[in-house]
């Protein structure tokens, strides 16, 4: 019966040594090494990020050519997009799906393995594409023609390779899930019972299914462009760069709620529990994240005010995009209604999910500014718009995905984290990040534009303190990195609910699901 050999597997088979990581089918395994890759991804994005800040520290060029400047910043928004984010989230879905829905594992096991290692060469393609004559992309991370086409680098061919691999990764990945979600409940587990995280999965997945094929065909045709003599993007032979940017942003901006979704559903996870409340308006979060994920294939060209479309063509897309901010408000309203009266502790989990709470809004009200189609006129391209996504994506995606892993921390190690560490950890970066990204909308207010490693002089005190923030909001994530490695290796054992007072609320909300039927019950190990 044992399939035991000397070395390579346990007594039940499975593979042990670094062959449990590498062919792993477990979907805990492979959730860990999800969260690992993305945070190497993170700290390597964020390294570029502090290269890009040190030459903006002062006006004039003190360490970098412009050409390199630029590909700073197109591989660091790749990374951080594609490297960083996106498998955090994949790795919070594989380690808590099954276990919020009552199941042993993702529906195929194998796909899931396949999904994560597909990553790998990916990652060597992209970071590797620096160090190969000619360099990394250097046009941004949006890759517009005539400059992606008309780069002679392999660099170039090597970053769409890149998000080829990841592309298919991401479609494998959404199939296992959305499979898993829609046929693996346990007896009772209604729809309209799951956690809320597996709901706002479930609605990432048909986005990242509906939206990746059509980056793949942007890019092919790029590489058309650029290789075998086709024209689409080219007006010399009939083509048009614009296409592009239409095609490119049509995955683009389903992609930016591929990022924000997942973080909605982890701070609706945590939120509750340290409110001692239920969520408030469940069924409204359902709604309104579906309604977020249709309306998001509908705004954009909000991207491309400027480009020359028809006044019918901009109004539709300011008002659909303005359209968004409705069910996005029945959010933070349901959240700020969880929280009311609730009886709170604020635990670092918590405390990230408050600033979530309050940052992401800004950044919301930041991207209703832009949406504005004579105030984004001025604005497209300005150091606005990047004070805009970064409150987006940095104190929305990120830092939940912060608070998320203190949350889990526990479950998945059987420690408590050092608590006291987690809020310098969370106080050093909310505010390292505020005084990186709040002083952007001055500068992007008065003119600067974004993608440029000079600066005219009136930029120079809100730079100044930009880069000063961005180099204390790199060093606090290693203080990130101490508190979980330490956690791992030992320290307290955590409790059966280590977040006392929220029992049953914590791992699986509203769940009446019969215990027994979890490969793992709800309770630390
Ligand atoms: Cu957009």
């Amino acid at each position: 019966m044992s399939t035991t050999t000397a070395t390579h597997h346990d007594d039940h088979g499975h593979p042990t040594g670094i062959m449990r990581w590498v062919a792993s089918t477990n979907h805990k395994d492979i959730g860990t090494l999800y969260l690992w890759f993305s945070f190497f991804m993170f700290m390597f994005a964020g390294a570029l990020a502090l290269g890009i800040r040190a030459e903006l520290f002062q006006p004039g060029l003190q360490f970098l050519e412009p050409e390199n400047f630029n590909r700073l910043t197109t591989l660091h928004g790749l990374i951080m997009i594609f490297g960083a984010i996106m498998p955090a989230f994949v790795g919070f879905a594989n380690w808590m799906i099954p276990l919020m829905i009552g199941t042993s594992d993702l529906a195929f096991p194998r796909l899931n393995n396949m999904s994560f290692w597909l990553m790998v060469p990916a990652a060597i393609l992209l970071v590797g594409s620096i160090f190969v004559p000619g360099g990394a992309m250097a046009g941004g991370w949006t890759m517009y023609p005539p400059l992606s086409v008309q780069n002679p680098s392999m660099g170039v061919d090597m970053s769409i390779l890149a998000l080829h691999i990841l592309g298919v990764s991401s479609i494998v990945g959404s199939i296992n899930i959305i499979t898993t979600i829609l046929n693996m409940r346990a007896p009772g587990m209604t729809l309209m019972k799951m956690p809320l995280f597996v709901w706002t999965w479930l609605i990432t997945a048909f986005l990242l299914i509906a939206s990746m094929p059509v980056l793949a065909g942007a890019l092919t045709m790029l590489l058309t462009d650029r290789h075998f003599g086709t024209a689409f993007f080219d007006a010399a032979g009939g083509g048009d760069p614009v296409l592009f940017q239409h095609v490119f942003w049509f995955f683009g901006h389903p992609e930016v709620y591929i990022m924000i979704l997942p973080a909605f559903g982890l701070i609706s996870t945590i939120i509750p529990t340290f409110a001692r409340k239920p969520l408030f308006g469940y069924a409204s979060m359902v709604y309104a994240t579906a309604a977020i994920a249709l309306l998001s294939f509908v705004v954009w060209a909000h991207h491309m005010f400027t480009t020359g479309m028809p006044v019918a063509g901009q109004l539709f897309f300011m008002y659909s995009t303005m359209l968004i901010s409705i069910p996005t408000g029945v959010k933070v309203f349901n959240w700020v209604a969880t929280m009311w009266r609730g009886s709170m502790t604020f635990e670092t989990p918590m405390l990230f999910s408050i600033a979530v709470v309050f940052l992401f809004t800004i950044g919301g009200f930041s991207g209703l500014v832009l949406a504005v189609l004579p105030v984004d006129i001025q604005l497209q391209d300005t150091y606005y718009v990047v004070a805009h996504f970064h409150y987006v994506l940095f104190s929305g995606a990120a830092m939940s995905i912060m608070g998320a892993v203190y949350y889990w921390l526990p479950k998945w190690t059987g420690h408590m984290y050092n608590e006291t560490l987690g809020k310098w950890h969370f106080w050093l970066t909310t505010i390292a990040f505020n005084i990186t990204f709040f002083p952007m909308h001055f500068t992007g207010l008065a003119g600067m534009p974004r993608r440029i490693p000079d600066y005219a002089l009136q930029f120079a005190e809100f730079n100044m303190i930009s880069t000063i923030g961005a180099f204390a909001l790199g060093i606090s994530q290693l203080l990130f990195l101490y508190v979980v490695v330490k956690c791992i290796k030992g320290g307290p054992k955590a409790a059966a609910n280590p977040w006392e007072g929220a029992e049953g609320l914590e791992w699986t909300v509203p769940s009446p699901a019969p215990f027994h039927t979890f490969e793992t019950p709800p309770t630390v190990k």
